[in-house]
């Protein structure tokens, strides 16, 4: 029997805090009321809004230079599978993780999956690797996987993607991710034109394996690992190809995959409005894919990402019904309290963006009030909106402060011992 933090552990933290929990709420919902909006109806829809974990992240991450991993780490989907589910126990926001293939490859999906549902935990999107090469693989990705110039390699990353789809089915996921590291880094190493079709053909052919119910999910990235072009570089070379496979196809949109300053809410914007925003990987960056925790750096943006989101929702945009994941780096925090601390700031965005008088904002653009506009997002933004989340993660039976419950539970320490660490340095990775 492995560590687990007791239900009345959690309920015997939270006591303490309880009386001023209830007092600020109330205040919040006086507060509120003032402005016409009525508290229960935007604590019920954050209670029930989720974000999926990524298996890789309750692992340490690395740079390219190095990794330091931490004590009591997961050695394995199944140890990953425990850290998830603390992660949700304690924030009641993270029901799902994302695994990744073959990182989480098992020999028995039964066992997985009834090992997660044990924990509570669903899976959400299936991920696929061809950006790395396994041992024993046949062929390199060395020089690209679905755009590899030669067919063989071509092939074998479509039959990967295949399995993966074939997994994800075993565990009830609904979604296959794909990103691809393909790209080149000297001008002339490949045909710009060509390795484009090469991706259609053999997304098509994985197109053609989803089960019915099933979507694929087409990540987007501007450079990394490749720097002088990218396969899949941006949204509009992703709403090509999801225009050109079909209607199963969406794009994905990790907040770390475009160029500085890019304005990605406009973005999201043109996705919905096409039909085909596949979700989000929500982390913060400052350069590039820096994979830091959402809302860490500039909680704004996040804000006005959810600002689209809430505007889509409100006025029934077809086809709207986003995936949204966390998917960052943690290299210098514990990643069970980075995942919680994040899991929350996107929760956060969300309410604050349920707070935006849509009506008066309207109005505002209507009748060029800019000033008024800006406002009128800037009140939303700049409510606090944390009695809110604590309200529906208590309601939950979740912990009124996670990370303090976490920290006091020791629960890092009692994996330290059952999961005693691997020998040996590890290279960084990116
Ligand atoms: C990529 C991308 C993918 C993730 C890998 C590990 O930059 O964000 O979503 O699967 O990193
Ligand atoms: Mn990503
Ligand atoms: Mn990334």
């Amino acid at each position: 029997m492995t560590f687990q933090i007791a239900a009345d552990f959690i309920a015997a933290q939270n006591l303490s805090a309880a009386p001023a929990v209830a007092e600020a709420y109330a205040a919040l919902s006086r507060q509120l009321a003032r402005r016409g909006v009525d508290l229960e109806t935007i604590t019920a829809k954050v209670a029930a809004f989720a974000v999926a974990i990524p298996t890789w992240g309750v692992g340490t991450g690395g740079t390219r230079f190095a990794r330091f991993p931490g004590p009591g780490e997961p050695r394995g989907i199944f140890d990953k599978l425990e850290d998830c589910a603390t992660v949700h126990q304690l924030t009641r926001a993270t029901p799902t993780c994302s695994p990744h293939f073959p990182w989480d490859k098992v020999d028995d999906y039964g066992e997985l999956a009834d090992r997660a549902a044990a924990l509570g935990v669903g899976f959400d999107a299936v991920n696929s690797n061809t950006f790395q090469d396994q041992t024993g693989q046949p062929l390199s990705y060395k020089f690209g996987s679905l755009t590899h110039s030669q067919r063989g390699v071509r092939d074998q990353a479509v039959g990967h993607n295949v399995e993966c789809i074939g997994i994800g089915e075993k565990l009830g996921s609904k979604a296959l991710t794909v990103w691809i590291a393909d790209g080149s880094n000297f001008p002339g190493q490949s045909n710009l034109n060509r390795v484009f079709d090469w991706y259609l053909e053999s997304m098509s052919a994985i197109y053609a394996r989803l089960p019915s119910d099933w979507r694929v999910f087409l990540e987007h990235k501007l450079c990394e690992p490749a720097f002088y072009s990218t396969v899949i570089s941006d949204w509009g070379t992703s709403l090509m190809a999801a225009e050109a496979l079909g209607p199963k196809a969406h794009c994905l949109v990790d907040l770390g995959h475009h160029a500085p300053n890019v304005n990605i809410e406009q973005i999201v914007a043109r996705l919905i409005r096409a039909g085909r925003l596949a979700g989000f990987h929500f982390n913060d960056s400052k350069y590039g894919d820096d994979d830091l925790d959402a809302g860490s750096v500039d909680p704004f943006r996040l804000f006005r990402v959810f600002n689209e989101l809430v505007d889509a929702s409100a006025r029934g945009a077809a086809g709207f019904d986003p995936a949204y994941m966390l998917d960052q780096s943690h290299n210098v925090t514990d990643p069970i309290e980075s995942l919680m601390a994040s899991a929350m700031e996107v929760e956060r965005a969300y309410a604050q963006a349920l707070l935006v008088d849509r009506a008066a904002l309207e109005a505002a653009q209507e009748a060029n009030d800019v000033m008024r506009a800006l406002s009128i997002l800037k009140a939303a933004f700049v409510t606090d909106v944390s009695p809110i989340l604590t309200q529906a993660r208590l309601r939950k039976g979740g912990a009124i402060d996670p990370i303090a419950v976490y920290r006091a539970s020791n629960y890092r320490a009692h994996k330290a011992k059952e999961r005693p660490a691997a020998s040996g340095s590890s290279s960084g990775i990116v």
